[in-house]
């Protein structure tokens, strides 16, 4: 696998497989796996486009980088559409800039190329397409699953050397009283390989309250957290089944409580991976479904990925 989006109308992962040529859709609920698009070259990076204007399901776009082929094609699924975006360009990355960004100003995406040679010192170039009013980042209209925020966390984008544990997705649904949080990691070693990091909460949603994210200590791109609330990875109790959660008290972290961890290695929607799930008491991050969030996770020697790459996840709407 080489790209990994989520359709936040229907929650279903989307993944290149280079094995296949193709990209598969993987049922959430059922994991049934299907082609979405088959016959390219080198499938790689993805990116979920929203189509404003129109509703879920069908809001959902899909660009798909084929670098083998020198295409990129544009997908949508629910309106059957499936059409040449980019051609004579090797895209190996893709982002959506949204409306008042400080590249463009207005709603764009941009893509890296491969260098054209191999040559030591060729470096990838940078290009934009303007997609006025046509595009975002996130449905218009409520999804049709729950209530929550997903980030498809690039694959491969991992810090230090070896085998680094690399974070494919972060999610996080609110209930009624409780967040859940869900992680994606590649490989299926752990728990056998100890893991550590932390999932850092602006409860509040204002930077300047709180202290400095974990994040921000390995991202050169500012998470915008004034974290009030961090739940501890390395405090995992494989015994209990639980890990701590700290608040800042304004000049150091307080254990406010332990929370429920599953860990499911190798799951059935995504083998090959390894899912852990932590409920959260919305009491322990000040009551409020609405929060901002972020992840740091690596071994107990360092961090190896961070959620997002850029800025934070916001969970809820909130006013
Ligand atoms: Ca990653
Ligand atoms: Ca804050
Ligand atoms: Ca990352």
């Amino acid at each position: 696998m080489t790209g990994v989006a989520v359709d936040q109308c229907t929650g279903n992962l989307v993944v290149s497989d280079r094995e296949q040529a193709a990209v598969i859709t993987i049922d959430r609920s059922s994991g049934e796996r299907t082609i979405l698009v088959g016959g390219l070259e080198q499938p790689g990076e993805l990116l979920a486009l929203y189509r404003v204007g129109t509703h879920c399901p069908e809001a959902f776009h899909l660009l798909v980088s084929d670098p083998g082929s020198g295409r990129t094609r544009l997908v949508s699924p629910g309106l059957g559409v499936d059409l040449e975006w980019l051609g004579d360009r090797d895209v190996e990355d893709l982002a959506f800039l949204p409306d008042g960004n400080p590249v463009t100003g207005s709603p764009s995406v941009v893509f890296a190329e491969l260098p054209a040679t191999t040559l030591p010192g060729a470096v990838s170039s940078l290009g934009t397409a303007d997609t006025p009013a046509l595009y975002s980042d996130r449905p218009g209209n409520p999804p049709v699953r729950p209530s929550g925020s997903r980030y498809g966390d690039p694959v491969g984008d991992t810090l230090g050397e070896g085998d680094p544990i690399d974070l494919l997705a972060l999610e996080v649904q609110t209930r009624e009283t409780e967040a859940v949080v869900f992680l994606l990691l590649s490989g299926t070693t752990w728990p056998g390989v100890e893991l550590a990091g932390h999932l850092d909460f602006d409860s509040d949603r204002n930077a300047e309250t709180g202290t400095t994210s974990h994040v921000d200590l390995f991202s050169p791109l500012a998470t915008g957290l004034g974290v009030e609330s961090t739940l501890d990875l390395g405090s995992y109790d494989p015994e209990t089944q639980n890990a701590a959660v700290l608040n800042w008290d304004g000049s150091a972290y307080q254990e406010a409580g332990r929370v429920r961890v599953a860990v499911t290695v190798d799951p059935v929607f995504l083998p090959g991976t390894t899912l852990i799930q932590i409920w959260i008491p919305l009491d322990l991050l000040g009551g409020d479904p609405f929060f901002h969030v972020a992840a740091a996770v690596g071994s107990p020697e360092e961090v190896t990925d961070i959620a997002p790459n850029r800025g934070h996840l916001r969970v809820g709407v909130g006013p």
